[in-house]
C-alpha cells in the first residue's frame, strides 16, 4: 500500500487517519474559519500567492487572525507538497477561528488553526469538458454583499450545498445561483461567462459571487486573446439565448455548460469560444511563471 498522505495542522505534520481537530473549534461548530482550493500543476502551485492573498483577506474580513504570514503561509504549502511528494495535487487550506467553548463568541478562541490537506488529484476530463454539462437555476439564492457574502471564502458553504442539492435532486450536473435581485451571480464553486455575438460577459462581484482566481486568469487570456469582455449584469434570459456558457473554477478548470434549466445553449456542445480558451488555458496552468515552483 502507498503511504499514508500527511496533513499540516498549525506546525506539525500527521497521517490522514490521525489528522484531526478538536470538536469545540468554532470552525466546526459555528462555521467560523476560511479557506481556499488550490491546485498544483506539474511541480508548480498556479497562482498559489493569490490564493493565499485571498485567504487573509476573507480572514481580515471576518477579523480573523492568521497565526502564520503569508510567506510562511506559502512556505508550508510547499513543504507539504513536497513531504508528500506530489507535483500534480488539489490543496485544501483551512483556517480556523480556533478552540473555544461553546457559545459563539470568538474572543473565547485563544489560537486560529491552520491546516493543510494536499491530495491527489482524480482527472476526469472526459465527456464533460468536451460535450458541456447541464445545469439548474436553484432557488437559493447568493447571499448578499451585507449578508455572509461569497466574497468572504468562509467555512459556511451552506448556500451552495444547499443549491447543489437541488441540481442533483432534478438530475442536472449543476447549480446556478442568482443574486438576491434575481441577476445570475455564479454556480455554487464556479464563475459563469457568457458569450454572445463573440463578446464575452461575466456577472460582477457586487452581486455577492466571488472573485475567483480562474475567472481573473480566464479574463486576462481572453483579452489578450482579442476578445471583448465586459463585466455586467446577467439575467437567467440572457442565459438562455447565449451562444455559448462555461464556467470556471479551480476544480472546474473551465467547463462548457450545454444545458439551462432543460433549454439547450446554442449548439448543445462546447461552443468555438469556450474551446479555444480551454486549449489556452491548459498552456498557462503549465507554465511555472504563473505559479510557485514545489
Ligand atoms: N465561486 C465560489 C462560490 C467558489 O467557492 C469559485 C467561485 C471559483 O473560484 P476560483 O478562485 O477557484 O477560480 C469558487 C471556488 C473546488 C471548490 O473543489 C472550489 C470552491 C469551493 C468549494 C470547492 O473547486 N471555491
Amino acid at each position: 500500500m502507498d503511504k499514508e498522505l500527511e496533513i499540516y495542522i498549525d506546525g506539525k505534520y500527521y497521517p490522514k487517519s490521525q489528522a484531526k481537530i478538536s470538536v469545540y473549534d468554532h470552525g466546526f461548530l459555528y462555521g467560523d474559519g476560511v479557506f481556499e482550493g488550490i491546485r498544483a500543476y506539474n511541480g508548480s502551485v498556479f497562482k498559489l500567492k493569490e490564493h493565499v492573498e485571498r485567504l487573509y483577506a476573507s480572514a481580515h474580513a471576518m477579523m480573523l487572525n492568521i497565526p502564520i504570514t503569508q510567506e510562511q503561509m506559502i512556505a508550508a504549502v510547499v513543504g507539504t507538497l513536497r513531504r508528500n511528494k506530489l507535483k500534480d495535487a488539489y490543496i485544501r487550506l483551512v483556517v480556523t477561528r480556533g478552540v473555544g467553548d461553546l457559545g459563539l463568541d470568538p474572543r473565547k478562541c485563544s489560537i486560529a488553526s491552520v491546516i493543510i490537506i494536499t491530495d491527489r488529484i482524480s482527472l476526469h476530463e472526459g465527456e464533460a469538458k468536451i460535450k458541456g454539462i447541464t445545469t439548474l437555476i436553484s432557488w437559493v439564492r447568493r447571499d448578499p454583499v451585507d449578508g455572509t457574502s461569497h466574497e468572504i471564502k468562509s467555512l459556511n458553504y451552506l448556500n451552495s450545498v444547499m443549491a447543489k442539492i437541488e441540481a442533483n435532486m432534478s438530475g442536472a450536473d449543476e447549480a446556478i445561483c442568482l443574486d438576491k435581485n434575481g441577476c445570475v451571480a455564479e454556480g455554487v464553486g464556479e464563475n459563469i461567462f457568457v458569450v454572445k455575438n463573440g463578446k464575452i460577459t461575466t456577472p460582477p462581484t457586487s452581486t455577492g459571487a466571488l472573485e475567483g482566481i480562474t475567472a481573473k486568469a480566464v479574463v486576462k487570456l481572453a483579452e489578450k486573446l482579442g476578445y471583448e469582455i465586459t463585466v455586467a449584469n446577467v439575467t437567467p434570459f440572457q442565459l438562455f439565448n447565449a451562444d455559448e456558457l462555461f464556467f470556471t473554477g479551480t476544480a472546474a478548470e473551465i467547463v462548457p455548460i450545454r444545458q439551462v434549466n432543460w433549454r439547450q445553449i446554442g449548439s448543445g456542445t462546447a461552443g468555438p469560444v469556450t474551446k479555444k480558451l480551454m486549449e489556452e488555458f491548459k498552456k498557462i496552468v503549465n507554465d511555472p511563471n504563473e505559479g510557485v515552483p514545489i
